[in-house]
């Protein structure tokens, strides 16, 4: 076993160095998943996986140019653009997404920033989906403090907000907001007391040092996020990164397995691209440390698996579902 074995015990760190993460992601894969099964048991019952649904909001039409989405406006990608949609819509869609198990409503919309009336309209969407008895989470770009501030007092849960990628690598995939913009509207977030959701994106053409430093981001910020969802690019025909060399599988599982390590409270989600994901892919990502997914059968644009696939994959390996905090 490795010398550097994170000790079960050790206080949470916010003071991670290239070096040693990049020592964690080298061991020999069953050291480094032994090691994260350790930790992971030490922090959560290694049975249960928390369960989000998405529903994208707003569609399309995009200012912005992230390399990978879909919903950007400036390239052409067969999305239909869709208006913020009514809140009634917005319910049935959560009281679905409850019925089929979810606990955490996530609802995306595609802005940069957006409009204070928008603001007060997911408000208003926010309290609904409470109102059911799940917990909500909303991503909705960058916002001001004003805005974080009335999606607190309207009761959110979580707000979602990625570093996607390393700060080096950050200017090959999105050139219209910077990454300290982004650094910002967490820091906004948290200073509210929001839990944070934050992660990233791997297979995007990025480098080992990349993957580890988006995760020494995450896990050097003042307080972990809460919820760190791990994507692996969905190659979308249209935006920049399809045909991105696609990533070696078990680095993303070390990619699961590091995260776990670094941040060990935090509940790290296998998020985009598990429709590409074998049963025992995503088995080994469970085994790694993630303990929480997007269930439904889409994300916001591109197909998840169906339902009925995620809930025999959980009969199979004997997983339940977490429960949500307000059940
Ligand atoms: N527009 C807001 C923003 O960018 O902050 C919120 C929605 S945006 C779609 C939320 C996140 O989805 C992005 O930060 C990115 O991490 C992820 N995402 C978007 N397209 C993706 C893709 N093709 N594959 C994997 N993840 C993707
Ligand atoms: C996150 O990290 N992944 C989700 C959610 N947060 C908003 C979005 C994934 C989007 C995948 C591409 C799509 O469906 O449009
Ligand atoms: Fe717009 Fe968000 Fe997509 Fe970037 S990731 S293009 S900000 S919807």
């Amino acid at each position: 076993m490795s010398s550097i074995l994170v000790s079960n015990n050790s206080a949470l760190r916010h003071d991670w160095q290239l070096n040693e993460v990049k020592a964690l992601f080298n061991q020999p894969f069953n050291d480094l998943l032994f090691q994260a099964q350790t930790v992971h048991r030490a922090h959560f019952d290694p049975n249960e996986v928390q369960i989000s649904s998405l529903l994208s909001i707003k569609t399309g039409s995009c200012s912005e140019d992230c390399g990978y989405c879909p919903q950007s406006a400036r390239y052409d990608t067969e999305l239909t653009p869709e208006a913020l949609m009514p809140i009634d819509d917005v319910l049935k869609s959560s009281q679905m997404a409850k019925d089929q198990g979810a606990t955490r409503f996530c609802m995306g919309a595609a802005w940069r920033s957006p409009k204070d009336k928008d603001v007060a309209r997911v408000v208003e969407m926010v309290q609904g989906v409470k109102a059911m008895g799940m917990e909500t989470c909303v991503t909705l770009g960058m916002l001001t403090d004003e805005q974080t501030q009335t999606l607190k007092e309207g009761g959110l849960d979580y707000y979602n907000h990625n570093l996607d990628t390393s700060e080096d690598y950050y200017s090959e995939v999105i050139t219209t907001r910077t990454y300290q913009d982004r650094l910002d509207t967490l820091a906004r977030v948290r200073d509210a007391g929001i839990n944070v959701c934050c992660g990233g994106i791997v297979g995007m053409g990025e480098n080992d040092d990349d993957r580890a430093n988006l995760l020494i981001e995450l896990a050097n910020l003042p307080k972990h996020p809460e919820s760190v969802p791990i994507n692996m690019l969905v190659q979308v025909e249209g935006t920049p990164l399809m045909g991105s060399e696609e990533l070696e599988p078990f680095m993303f599982i070390r990619m699961i397995a590091v995260a776990r390590l670094l941040m060990p409270q935090s509940r790290v989600r296998l998020s985009a691209g598990r429709n590409d994901m074998s049963d025992e892919m995503q088995a080994l990502c469970f085994f790694a440390g993630a303990n929480s997914i997007f269930y439904g059968d889409k994300l916001l644009t591109t197909d998840n698996p169906m339902t009925n696939r995620d809930l025999a994959l959980f009969e199979r390996l004997g997983v339940r579902s977490a429960g949500s905090s307000y059940a």
